[in-house]
């Protein structure tokens, strides 16, 4: 058995519930999808199969079926920031992360893998990316960074944690080898960095530093018109609603006056 977490149970129940909610209550911008057939290409990709036998390619029907365009200027990519990312976007109300399109939206949170013994489907374990690469989250979460990453138009954000040990631009993320390859230059106007501190720090990290260095070198040979902004305001704003009184979180006005009844001094 493995080290991983197993196959969440009531799977298609679920794929098949937030395709539905997705398509007709979250997103229904993005036009009509077949909710069984996405589960049907979904599920061929790794039923009855070895878990560490699954690999990208093997969800293309799937991403076929459920890919949409992003409107231009929505795309968020980030790394280390997901929970600020997605309160942000607010399922699509304000940006489209990955998350936020049906390919992200159907899988987030999610564990599954198959085993070729019957039921075809292992509800006790799955490989973790360190026992094997190709196992069927990893492939997943490669191929729908990769389509996602090409349909990136217009102004592109992408959203770092500067608070972070081990590099706020992990070379071997999903950003760095399967997003920031796949972005069409041509469709691009600007790659706007955020970086993002925790409110009660480490500041390791910033604008023109260490790995930022390197992502933003990175871009100036890509030919890609780029600019780093360290705690973008709108996000700071977002963290500070549960870090009120912290000084970084004190910002002009809002302080509630007590008016004494008696007297009516202040
Ligand atoms: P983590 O490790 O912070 O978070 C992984 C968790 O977020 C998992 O629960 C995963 O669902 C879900 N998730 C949502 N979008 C992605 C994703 N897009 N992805 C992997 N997991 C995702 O995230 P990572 O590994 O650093 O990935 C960040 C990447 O997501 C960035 O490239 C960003 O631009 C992209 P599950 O099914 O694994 O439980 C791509 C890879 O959007």
């Amino acid at each position: 058995s493995w080290h991983g977490v197993g196959t969440v149970h009531n799977l298609e129940e679920i794929i098949i519930g937030r395709c539905y909610n997705y398509i007709r209550v979250v997103n229904p911008t993005i036009g009509e999808k077949n909710c069984s057939a996405i589960w049907e290409a979904f599920q061929k990709a790794f039923i009855y199969k070895h878990p560490c036998n699954v690999i990208p390619a093997d969800y293309e029907d799937f991403i076929t079926l459920a890919l949409h365009h992003v409107p231009q200027n929505k795309s968020l990519f980030w790394e280390n920031t997901k929970l600020l990312v997605h309160r942000y976007s607010d399922k699509t109300r304000r940006m489209v992360p990955l998350g936020d399109t049906l390919i992200g939206f159907l899988a987030d949170d999610l564990d599954w893998c198959g085993q070729p013994e019957s039921p075809g489907i292992n509800f006790v374990s799955c490989p973790t990316t360190a026992e094997c690469e190709n196992n069927p989250v990893n492939s997943f979460w490669k191929i729908a960074s990769e389509s996602y990453a090409k349909e990136a138009m217009g102004l592109v954000r992408v959203m770092l944690n500067g608070s972070v040990s081990n590099g706020t631009f992990p070379k071997n993320g999903f950003f760095a080898k399967h997003e920031l390859p796949n972005l069409r230059k041509d469709k691009i106007s600007e790659i706007q960095i955020w970086v993002m501190h925790n409110i009660d720090g480490p500041v390791r990290e910033s604008c023109g530093m260490g790995t930022i260095l390197e992502f933003e070198n990175v871009l100036k040979k890509q030919d890609f018109s780029y600019s780093c902004i360290n705690n973008y305001r709108a996000i700071r704003h977002l963290q500070c609603v549960d870090f009120a009184d912290k000084p970084v979180c004190r910002f002009k006005g809002g302080v509630c006056k007590v008016i004494n009844p008696r007297n009516g001094s202040r």
